[in-house]
């Protein structure tokens, strides 16, 4: 990098504070934004919503530009998430996929190897072009302290999608299939694994700032499987894209780990833990590096509550971090039935240091 450039850079760092905290500083009030931002709760979404289907929304550059920036517009949040979903590098890869309405996504399960078979890592980058527009329009149109953030599902949780054929509660077939056919189950990771490397870094040079590894079904998993199928395949990725682009930021969010989520910190090499609803987020502050940013993480049903008791437990998780480097975020996605001045509170709250 050359001297204008590495100015230019910093420059740009000191400007967004989410950022800075993603560098280890402890920027107070903290920088917050939350997970599942863009939604069903927003009345602008739901208009947008009866216009195209799902992932027409997520592959239409206008429309996924149009509702990444409908949240930063109504609370100016310090991190904008691209408007896209975990299940879109199943379908890049070729997997069929349909999200229906009232049931959730629907994919063709993959469940022996002529199934892995058909998929192709060739498709991908060209079947994930209108993403990387996407992220090109929205660093031109986002407020210069708002940060970009790319993401994808972690290779785990996606494998679970792909192989269970849509949502579960348990992921049975899936977490059977690593037992019983351990050949087949590492073959999906490992394609999962480079494919899931190769997209964030094409979504980092297409304009993401930083970018958030989501693994929601990560605590299914028994301490021994969690290391094979969540540790390492992540420690890949992150090495992966600290070596590709140095200095951009992986957030890594193993939701559920419960003790394994310092251990997942240490071992994976991401740049901050995002913690979940039920995690104690002090308890993990004494167990990794104090100048490991942690995300998160207010119970969704709290804010969707609202009144003292969301301005009590925001205050609260809040000046416990004090101190530290930590972006204010929920321990899971906003839930649709959550009143959008509820959020206009949660943002006021967390920004007013006065209380
Ligand atoms: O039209 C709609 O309301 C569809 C609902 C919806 C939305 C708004 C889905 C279907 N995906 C999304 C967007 C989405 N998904 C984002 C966008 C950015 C933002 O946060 O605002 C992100 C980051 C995701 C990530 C995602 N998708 C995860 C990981 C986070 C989590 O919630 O645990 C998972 C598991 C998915 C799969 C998925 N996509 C959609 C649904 C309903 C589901 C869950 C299916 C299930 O398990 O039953």
């Amino acid at each position: 990098m050359d001297r204008e450039n590495s100015l230019s850079a910093s420059a740009k760092t000191a400007s967004k504070p989410l950022l800075r905290v993603l560098q280890g500083e402890a920027v107070w009030p903290p920088p917050v934004w939350l997970m599942r931002q863009a939604g069903r709760y927003l009345p602008e979404f739901r208009a947008l919503r009866d216009k195209a289907d799902f992932m027409t929304r997520c592959m239409t550059p206008d429309l996924a530009t149009e509702i990444t920036l409908q949240p930063i517009r109504r609370y100016a949040m310090d991190g904008a998430i691209l408007f896209s979903d975990i299940l879109v590098l199943p379908w890049a890869l070729g997997q069929s996929l349909d999200f229906v309405e009232g049931t959730g996504p629907v994919l063709e399960p993959i469940r022996d190897r002529a199934a892995l078979a058909r998929l192709s890592a060739q498709r991908v980058a060209e079947a994930t072009a209108p993403v990387r527009e996407t992220l090109r329009r929205l660093a031109q149109a986002l407020p210069s302290a708002t940060t970009l953030l790319g993401f994808a599902g972690s290779p785990f949780t996606v494998a679970c999608y792909m192989v269970e054929g849509g949502g579960s509660r348990e992921f049975a077939v899936t977490r059977d299939m690593a037992l019983n056919d351990p050949a087949l189950f590492d073959a999906l990771l490992d394609l999962l694994t480079e494919t899931t490397a190769e997209m964030l870094i094409g979504q980092i040079d297409a304009g993401a700032e930083a970018v958030m590894l989501f693994d929601s079904w990560a605590g299914l998993l028994p301490p021994s499987q969690f290391r094979k199928h969540v540790i390492a395949p992540t420690r890949r990725i992150v090495e992966r894209l600290h070596t590709a682009r140095p200095g951009v930021k992986v957030i890594g969010f193993p939701r559920l780990a419960g003790v394994m989520a310092a251990e997942y910190a240490r071992e994976t090499g991401v740049d901050a833990l995002a913690c979940d609803t039920g995690a104690d987020m002090a308890r993990i502050a004494a167990e990794v590096p104090a100048t490991l940013p942690l995300q998160g993480n207010l119970d969704p049903l709290i804010l969707k509550a609202g009144g003292e008791a969301l301005t009590t437990e925001a205050r609260a998780i809040r000046d416990a971090m004090r101190g530290r480097p930590h972006i204010f975020n929920l321990g899971h996605g906003v839930v649709p039935p959550t009143p959008p001045e509820h959020v206009a509170a949660l943002v006021e709250t967390v920004r007013d240091v006065s209380a």
